[in-house]
């Protein structure tokens, strides 16, 4: 099904620049695959209005008893493709901890569900942080780089060296 196989390869395109599959001309691959399912319109970048739909997509697969709001569970359970990722690298405590991160941040008010509404602020928000030359769109590295969920991951599966 298109909503849940496309966020699988989103994800699991975030560890190919600098992860796991760094090596493998498979994750390389798949972080084009990934780029290129959000970009709609094939034009080589990704607008807003193709970002946020790309979320609203994301956000009724994860939404399990579609009540209109991710829980915690809903989030944590929906598999992100990077779960055998991290688990390879011995990481997978390190990856739930960045995406409950990643929940405590879009959930604005705290109250332990992300409304539709936090959802869509949430990913402009994140949109505009990963656009880190302003001009509206996200080039590939851009997304790879900036995008809130994709820095969490890489972070938990490939953390940089202590300094
Ligand atoms: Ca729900
Ligand atoms: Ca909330
Ligand atoms: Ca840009």
């Amino acid at each position: 099904m298109r909503t849940s196989f496309i966020p699988a390869l989103l994800i699991a395109a975030l560890a190919a620049p600098v992860g796991a599959l760094a090596q493998s001309s498979e994750g390389r691959d798949l972080a084009k695959l990934a780029f290129r399912s959000v970009d709609n319109a094939e034009r080589g970048y990704i607008d807003q209005g193709e970002f946020t739909n790309f979320g609203s997509d994301v956000f009724v697969s994860m939404d399990f008893d579609e009540n209109d709001k991710l829980s915690l569970d809903e989030f944590l359970s929906w598999d992100f493709g990077l779960d055998q990722v991290a688990e390879k690298a011995g990481r997978a405590e390190a990856y739930e901890t960045a995406l409950r991160v990643v929940f405590a941040f879009w959930d604005r008010d705290g109250d332990n569900q992300i409304t539709r509404t936090e959802h869509r602020r949430s990913l402009l928000a994140d949109f505009a942080r990963a656009d880190a030359n302003d001009d509206a769109v996200l080039t590939e590295k851009e997304f790879l780089l900036g995008f809130s969920v994709n820095v969490a991951a890489r972070a938990a599966i490939n953390p940089p060296p202590a300094e």
